[in-house]
């Protein structure tokens, strides 16, 4: 019987990837590495310091610079994109996301935040839907990025529910393969080839409905 549901931010709560690119895109540029939309799809759901090593990677620049040098470098990137974010609304909530929120509220399922974006907290805040969760686990505290399990297994706990008590949402592929790992249902929001491995697959968020998605994660 489901009684959580774990989510993802980035691609499934909020759009927030075009802002990640477009601060990436500008540190990029000084350093001289091109980087286009279709490298930033690679980033999605990937820690701050993994995507400037995949960054640093691309220009054959991955040795260039100190531990330090790169702080430095991803907190500059994360300065940029802190501007970018001001201008979240509740508007920015993608579509169906709202229902979905108030419909699990409503059922009394317990919600949870597996985000690995440092800056999640205050995004949800922005979203006004930072009281609708239970639990926000801390990115900063995790040993392993997604597609470990790690993250979704906190989640789990952190709501004193079994993996098979919760449902996880996602729109990476590697995220999708940490849920799994978890042990959690795994919905995935995407194409039916990048989702290939979700148990339930949608095309976008519109289409999340709490009773398609529970008929098949209670069977
Ligand atoms: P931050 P998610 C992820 O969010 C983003 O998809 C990814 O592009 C970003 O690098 C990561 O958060 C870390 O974000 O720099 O804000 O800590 O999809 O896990 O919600
Ligand atoms: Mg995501």
């Amino acid at each position: 019987m489901i009684k959580g549901f774990i989510f993802d931010l980035d691609g499934v709560i909020t759009d927030t990837a075009e802002y990640h690119y477009q601060a990436w895109k500008r540190l990029a540029d000084k350093l001289k590495i091109s980087l286009d939309r279709e490298m930033n799809e690679q980033l999605k759901g990937i820690s701050r310091m993994d995507s400037l090593d995949r960054i640093l990677a691309l220009g054959n620049q991955i040795e260039s610079y100190s531990v330090e040098e790169k702080e430095r470098l991803a907190d500059e990137k994360n300065e940029d994109y802190k501007k970018l974010i001001l201008d979240v609304t509740p508007a920015d909530l993608l579509p169906g996301i709202s229902d979905l929120l108030a419909n699990l509220k409503a059922a009394g399922i317990r919600l949870a935040l597996a985000s690995a974006s440092k800056n999640g907290p205050v995004i949800m805040e922005k979203l006004g839907i930072a009281d609708l969760f239970d639990v926000v686990v801390d990115p900063a505290g995790l040993e392993n990025g997604k597609p470990d399990p790690e993250i979704f297994i906190k989640g789990a706990e952190q709501l004193h529910l079994k993996p098979a008590e919760c449902v996880g949402v996602e729109d990476a592929q590697a995220g999708i393969e940490a849920i799994n790992a978890a042990g959690i249902f795994s919905v995935g929001v995407g194409t039916k080839e990048a989702m290939e491995k979700a148990d339930y697959a949608v095309a976008d968020t519109s289409k999340l409905k709490l009773t398609d998605i529970l008929e098949r994660a209670n069977s």
